[in-house]
């Protein structure tokens, strides 16, 4: 480990230039009003990347003025859907080939593996933006045979304006998520980045202008919570708001919706998910799937399977192999090529992980490795994993956000069930097990929006993502339609010539 903290010292020069840092507001880069600027940071050595506009109230109030206009009179939400599809689908063109960049500067903002967004989270990016370029003219209502005789029909017509608030974990996948299935219905859009994570959705909507998206459909704001997601969560004239935060900050949303204008809600919160290995599985396969659960993105994942729970009869084994791989794992510069772990996002979120790890020992978890910090600048921490967690513990019921994996053994799973379900969240589970009745239970029995049986992680934009209980509320990707989250179902009642 001394020679990898040794070339934490020197970090690697991103390949990318950053061409954009003002708000963009109706097919233009703007200064805020108030002129002000915030640094984005490099969660490497915590230096400054540069500076970006600073967008307030009185922004977020003009970038509405102009999704409003472009709703209203615009051509968007009115043009054929297989043209709004067409450009779409040349938008995903356009993200696809800039991939390289836009990897980059996620990576450089939030600390992210270079390879793992351009491999994987670019390229889904992309995919999210075909799959609902896709769905642009299959949305479809229905025809109702009514019991009264009349002809009813529902149509499902864009929501308007919809406001949109994004975390720093996946910044231009969290972008894609939320813009994706908006654009395909016709709503126009005010989407606030968080103040981590500023530059790759600058980029992005430098694009869609290229793309041929028109001005005021997608306006990006960059700027703090309480001062720009505020004003936009409390917007009279914001028809929507979908959030992706902390479940504290989701009730705000909440409560912003219900203060001001009623406007409609989803939220996708965080989580404590469950990793359950059963009695009979291959220990070697369980440890690699959990260890891929918990610590993939620096453990930085509403889904994160951050309560291990390990079959008595394989906890042992369990232990001593989870150890070994979490020691294995490869943590260091984001942007060195083979790299499995780079820093913290920032320093926040480092203390805050670091206080779990303290908390962990002081309620008398056992620290098997980890447990500190790696090297002496930046956001760096070393894999830990606790063995002996109890469902009492801090660890066990918090969100850490943090490379930290609590293992708990369990002797039955009625057991694991109760267990697993006593917690404020419900995002998802995670299975390991080939016995197909220990599936059947399990996954019946855990309160999740997603269990995922032998694997984990899985984001297709074909199926729907989103939280049980404190978790979150509606559902994101697929099905976005059918749940009524960016497109309205409206039952209309045709009832000429029918007495009634
Ligand atoms: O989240 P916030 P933070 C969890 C995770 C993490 C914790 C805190 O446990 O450690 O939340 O992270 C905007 N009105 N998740 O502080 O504050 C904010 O500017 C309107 C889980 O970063 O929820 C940013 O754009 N908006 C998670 C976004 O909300 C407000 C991902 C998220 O920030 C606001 C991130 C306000 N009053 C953190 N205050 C997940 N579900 O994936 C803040 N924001």
């Amino acid at each position: 480990t001394a020679a990898a903290e040794k070339e934490l010292e020197n970090p690697l020069k991103p390949p990318v230039e950053i061409k954009y840092t003002k708000l963009f507001i109706d097919g233009e880069f703007v200064d805020s009003i108030s002129g002000k600027t915030f640094a984005t940071y490099d969660p490497r050595t915590d230096e400054v990347i540069t500076h970006v506009s600073e967008g307030d109230s009185a922004d977020i109030d003009i970038a509405v003025k102009a999704a409003r206009i472009a709703f209203d009179e615009g051509p968007w939400p009115k043009m054929p859907a297989y043209q709004r599809a067409q450009i779409l689908n040349r938008y995903a063109d356009l993200l696809e080939k800039h991939s390289q960049e836009l990897a980059a500067l996620d990576a450089w903002d939030s600390g992210k593996p270079y390879e793992q967004a351009l491999n994987a989270e670019i390229p889904s990016v992309v995919r999210n933006f075909r799959y609902f370029a896709g769905w642009a003219d299959k949305i479809h209502g229905r025809t109702i045979p009514t019991e009264s005789g009349h002809f009813a029909y529902t149509l499902h017509e864009p929501v308007g304006v919809c406001g949109q608030i994004i975390p720093w974990n996946f910044p231009l996948l969290m972008a894609a998520w939320k813009l994706a299935p908006a654009l395909a219905c016709g709503n126009t859009v005010v989407l606030k980045t968080a103040e981590q994570t500023p530059l790759s959705a600058l980029l992005a909507g430098a694009l869609a202008i290229e793309a041929g998206i028109p001005p005021g459909v997608v306006n990006i704001v960059s700027g703090y919570g309480e001062t720009a997601g505020a004003a936009l969560s409390y917007h009279m004239d914001v028809d929507k708001v979908a959030f992706t935060g902390s479940t504290e900050v989701g009730k705000k949303i909440l409560e912003a919706a219900g203060k001001s204008n009623l406007k409609k809600v989803t939220l996708e919160l965080g989580g404590k998910s469950p990793f359950i290995v059963c009695d009979g599985a291959d220990v070697d396969q369980a440890v690699e799937l959990s260890h891929f659960a918990l610590f993939f993105n620096q453990g930085q994942c509403c889904c994160a399977g951050s309560r291990t729970y390990v079959h008595e009869n394989v906890y042992d084994e369990f232990l001593e192999k989870a150890k070994e791989r979490a020691l294995k794992r490869v943590v260091g510069d984001p942007f060195r090529s083979g790299v499995e772990q780079g820093p913290q996002v920032d320093r926040e979120q480092f203390n805050k992980v670091l206080g779990y790890i303290k908390s962990g020992q002081e309620q008398g978890a056992r620290l098997i490795t980890g447990g500190s910090k790696l090297g002496s600048r930046g956001f760096y921490i070393k894999p830990t994993v606790f063995a002996d967690v109890e469902d009492h513990h801090d660890i066990f019921n918090e969100e850490i956000f943090g490379p930290v994996q609590s293992v708990s053994k369990f002797s039955s799973l009625d057991e694991v069930i109760k267990r697993a379900n006593r917690n404020a969240y419900g995002l998802a589970a995670g299975i390991f097990t080939k016995n197909i009745d220990q599936i059947n239970t399990l996954s019946r029995g855990l309160r999740a929006g997603s269990v995922w049986v032998n694997t984990y992680d899985v984001f297709d934009a074909t199926l729907p993502f989103g939280g049980y209980k404190q978790s979150g509320l509606g559902r994101e990707k697929a099905q976005t339609f059918e749940s009524t989250n960016m497109a309205l179902g409206k039952l209309n009642i045709n009832g000429v010539g029918v007495p009634g």
